[in-house]
């Protein structure tokens, strides 16, 4: 089975039982001032989790693409991955835990035929927050999973969310599979025998962590599932290595052609070129460039750690525009991400700038860094001196020291950045960690209020201006959008005072939930990416606005305040960013 063949064999199987599609939302969030990326399918679900109601009803499901900052250290081994795609089902208020079991079996064992031999399964053992979960595990064995086969984990391994510091939480029952084909599955699981792998995770979430840290009953007791495709697709196909199954290998014999080198010999390297272009395809194609802070430092990291790997393994990346080649590769096995090929000229061209940059510097670089390190070890200020003037990312200062046999401790880097931090806000925000943007008052109204910047913005600058980004925090609002000069004063001040002058008008914002088609032909403004056929929120604000988005909203304008641009800025090549506040 290939991994389109694993999402329409999942989705349909849950259509089947009463769940709608929705869409795979952009790598990086919309409205969320907390997270770099999307890290799960349940994170754009958040409101819904709490208690809003979906347009398309209580039971979902989808596929959608992940992005773990934290896991990207580890990428170099068989099962981690930068981006990866996540397919899950959620029940918002409805279905719990024992249909959640049944279904999670029900689709492994019979419609994945996977035998129930090669499955293991931990439930949560309990605390003082949560009882140990007895009836998980009860579920498991009245279907035919054997007592020895369950383990009972604390919070450490069998805890989820929240994604950020407070909302929707809860234990977790997770289904491991055995890999190795030659020697069977032992008789008792043992979870820290690394030949059991997680391909699935069902988030029971009945609590909802407080901003004091206390774990309360939830009013909506919802499911969060999670099953890994790139495992999954490995598993079925028999693969000790996630990079032989059909996501990846073109990817890979692609650099063994440009390398010519063999995979075989040079595992870690091309798994870490074939990882970081791919994920920075992704990222590129929503719009990210490189740069450093932010979602635009991690897209950095990779592309000079893919260039890094690509110059160990001696392809002569210039001359064979080696990044473009595999770049390409990526962009034909993912045909069903139209918004890939629709932006591919960007993204090529962007890789082959970074590329560039990097490559000018990449030299010098490594001559500096070797007489640094003439003394053994490198320290904070040399490390830093690295990453500012010959752009080398913390990893690779860290992969080169080790490489090296040079003492070097990243602590020392890092209290060196924060001397800098104006320079670079990315490592210590803390916003590698995943987390949920609030939905408390103040975001809601700059929310809010970001749809009438927009909006204001097609008035006085025309209309071909789009959104690019966006986050908000309690503060202040963040937004990019095209557009290739810096605003007049005059301009800036024709914004703000259409925006204030529709605020006062107190508008009664509504909401409409409608198919995708639908929306686009009323007009309705949004970044939608995917095929996607399910219906979707539309916010309008009189005739001023109407933007499709998952909300929320205030009721009514008029509640806003005064709205203010504090700067209007270069975000990055042909993109303006827009900071304003309601006062
Ligand atoms: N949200 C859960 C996870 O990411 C399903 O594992």
């Amino acid at each position: 089975m290939n991994r389109k063949e694993l999402i329409k064999k999942y989705t349909e199987f849950f259509k089947e039982k009463n769940h709608a599609l929705i869409p795979n939302a952009r790598t990086v969030p919309e409205n969320d001032p907390t997270v770099l990326f999307t890290t799960a399918g349940m994170q754009p679900l958040v409101p819904f989790l709490s208690g809003q109601s979906h347009p398309q009803g209580k039971r979902l499901v989808g596929l959608q693409k992940c992005i773990r900052t934290g896991d990207i250290e580890e990428v170099g081994d068989t099962t981690h991955h930068t981006l990866f795609e996540m397919l899950g089902n959620w029940s918002l208020g409805d279905y719990f835990k024992n249909e959640a079991i049944e279904y999670a079996f029900e689709f492994l064992t019979v419609s994945l035929k996977i035998p129930v031999e090669r499955l293991a399964m931990t439930v949560f053992e309990g605390n003082e927050n949560a009882p140990r979960d007895n009836e998980a595990a009860e579920k498991w064995k009245a279907l035919g999973v054997s007592e020895k086969r369950i383990a009972f984990l604390g919070k450490k391994d069998n805890w989820w969310g929240p994604a950020g510091t407070t909302g929707p939480c809860g234990s977790d029952t997770e289904i491991f599979y055995w890999k190795l084909n030659d020697i069977p599955a032992p008789e008792t699981f043992d979870p820290e025998n690394e030949n059991w792998v997680e391909t699935w995770n069902n988030v029971l979430m009945e609590y909802t962590k407080t901003k004091e840290g206390k774990f309360i009953q939830a009013n909506q007791k919802n499911i969060d599932t999670g099953m890994g495709v790139e495992r999954t697709i490995a598993i079925l196909n028999g693969l000790e290595d996630n990079y032989e199954a059909d996501m990846w290998k073109p990817i890979i014999e692609k650099i063994e052609e440009l390398s010519n080198r063999t995979y075989k010999e040079n595992k870690r390297e091309m798994r870490i070129i074939a990882d970081h272009i791919k994920a920075a395809v992704f990222i590129l194609a929503d719009g990210i460039v490189p740069g450093n802070t932010e979602q635009g430092y991690v897209l950095r990291r990779i592309i000079r750690g893919a260039i890094r790997n690509l110059r160990k393994i001696e392809v002569p990346i210039l001359e064979i525009d080696a990044t473009n080649e595999i770049a390409k590769k990526v962009i034909e096995i993912y045909d069903d991400y139209e918004h890939l090929n629709s932006n591919k000229e960007t993204i090529l061209l962007e890789l082959k700038k970074e590329e560039d940059k990097f490559q000018k510097t990449l030299d010098k670089g490594l001559r500096e860094f070797a007489k640094m390190g003439k003394d053994n070890k490198i320290d904070g200020k040399e490390s830093f001196l690295l990453y500012q003037s010959y752009g080398f990312p913390l990893e690779i200062i860290i992969e080169l020291a080790k490489e090296k046999g040079i003492e070097f401790n990243p602590e020392d880097f890092k209290k060196e950045e924060r001397k800098h931090q104006e320079l670079s806000q990315t490592a210590s925000a803390g916003k590698f960690k995943s987390g949920l943007g609030d939905n408390s008052e103040a975001t809601t109204k700059l929310h809010t209020a970001t749809h009438m910047l927009l909006a204001a913005l097609k008035k006085v600058l025309g209309d071909e201006i789009n959104q690019r980004g966006s986050n908000i925090t309690p503060e202040r609002l963040r937004f990019d959008f095209n557009f290739d000069r810096k605003m007049t004063p005059e301009e800036k001040a024709e914004v703000e005072r259409i925006v204030n002058e529709e605020i006062q008008k107190g508008h009664v914002i509504t909401r409409e939930e409608m198919p995708l088609k639908e929306a686009k032909e009323s007009g309705a403004t949004g970044i939608f990416d995917d095929k996607y056929e399910g219906v979707v929120s539309v916010y309008t604000i009189d005739k001023f606005s109407k933007e499709i988005c998952t909300g929320p909203h205030v009721e009514n304008t008029s509640t806003m305040g005064t709205f203010k641009i504090k700067k209007e800025e270069s975000s990055s090549s042909g993109v303006r960013r827009i900071k304003a506040v309601l006062i």
